[in-house]
């Protein structure tokens, strides 16, 4: 190999390594190996697998990053490629960005988008666009920014500034397939460094792979002793398993069409400030374009945010090893 070669191409391992996605910056994450996530249009039918036809995301920035940031949407518009069509594509989507106090849903439970008929916008808006089928942003990107960090709502016990994305189908019956990225760039994806995102009614889409899993990691804070997991429109799908360190797979209840479904699942003291890893299996049956919900809630019926980069790591079982207690002999 010539030395201009081998240098060529060392800058070219060393860039990647630099710009990989390392962390919470794309949505779905990396870890969670979900294709797209989902909202349809107002007019559509909730047995396609969307129970409410708007998502609700926060985005969070560590206090010390001080630089100009981007949202970033691939896929924004309602047609052409990974988009589902009902009859023709006429659905209308609204991405609308929010700052300010009124964000942080630790401080405003509305702000989750869970309560139904309550105000999930609050804060400042910062930026909103509306998508129909734009040949121009299909299978493309659509950035939002730049945003300044102050703009955020501080949260002082995870030291970020938080910043929501409202998706909502305001008008159609098709359903709009988008993922996001947290970007320093506005043409590329260029994490922020300790960014991270998340959601508390995750409505995404499955693999069209029935050997693909799909993962969500919920966060179990302090004082839980019980979780009840909800999942929508399932569609008999093979299961759902919940894996943690102490877990090594609890089948979740799981819905079938167009109803919701729900389980209790129990925590052990140890699963405390970690994640657990809701696995979807896929039947060896295809179940075509399957869209599904989940929630998770603690015993006192409070919301659990899922964070796309699991805080904690990826949770892998851990066998206890049997200890034998060997009796005294006696005398
Ligand atoms: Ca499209
Ligand atoms: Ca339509
Ligand atoms: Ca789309
Ligand atoms: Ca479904």
């Amino acid at each position: 190999m010539k030395v201009t070669n081998f240098i060529i191409i060392s800058v070219v391992i060393l860039c990647f390594g630099i710009t990989s996605p390392v962390s919470g910056q794309a949505v779905p994450g990396v870890d969670e190996n979900i294709p797209f996530l989902v909202t349809f249009g107002r007019q559509g039918e909730t047995s396609w697998g969307d129970d409410d036809f708007y998502q609700v995301w926060f985005f969070s920035i560590p206090q010390d990053f001080n630089q100009q940031f981007y949202i970033r949407v691939f896929d924004p518009d309602c047609g052409g490629e990974h988009d589902e069509i009902q009859g023709e594509f006429n659905s209308r989507t609204q991405f609308s960005v929010y700052g300010g106090a009124g964000v942080d849903p630790d401080a405003n439970e509305e702000s989750r988008g869970l309560l139904k008929g309550m105000n999930y916008k609050g804060g400042t808006l910062l930026a909103s666009r509306v998508f129909g089928g734009e040949p121009v942003y299909d299978n493309k990107y659509y950035t939002f920014g730049p945003f300044n960090p102050t703009s955020g709502d501080f949260n002082n016990k995870w030291k970020v500034r938080i910043f929501k994305v409202v998706i909502e189908g305001i008008a159609g019956d098709d359903g709009n397939l988008y993922r996001f990225f947290l970007s320093r760039d506005p043409d590329n994806d260029v994490p922020v460094e300790g960014g991270n995102a998340f959601t508390y009614e995750y409505t995404f889409r499955m693999w069209n792979n029935t050997m693909s899993v799909s993962h969500i990691y919920p966060y179990v804070d302090t004082g839980v002793i019980f979780i009840r997991q909800k999942n929508y429109d399932w569609d008999d799908d093979g299961h759902i398993l919940v894996v943690s360190r102490y877990k090594q797979g609890i089948k979740a209840i799981i819905s079938n069409e167009d109803n919701w479904e729900e389980s209790r699942i129990t925590i052990d003291p140890a699963e405390i400030g970690a994640s657990l890893d809701f696995q979807f299996h896929k039947k060896q049956t295809l179940v075509k374009n399957n869209n599904v919900v989940i929630t998770t809630e603690n015993q006192y019926g409070e919301a659990m945010p899922f964070y796309s980069t699991p805080i904690g790591g990826v949770p892998v079982y851990q066998p206890r090893v049997g200890v034998t207690k060997i009796p005294k002999p006696k005398g």
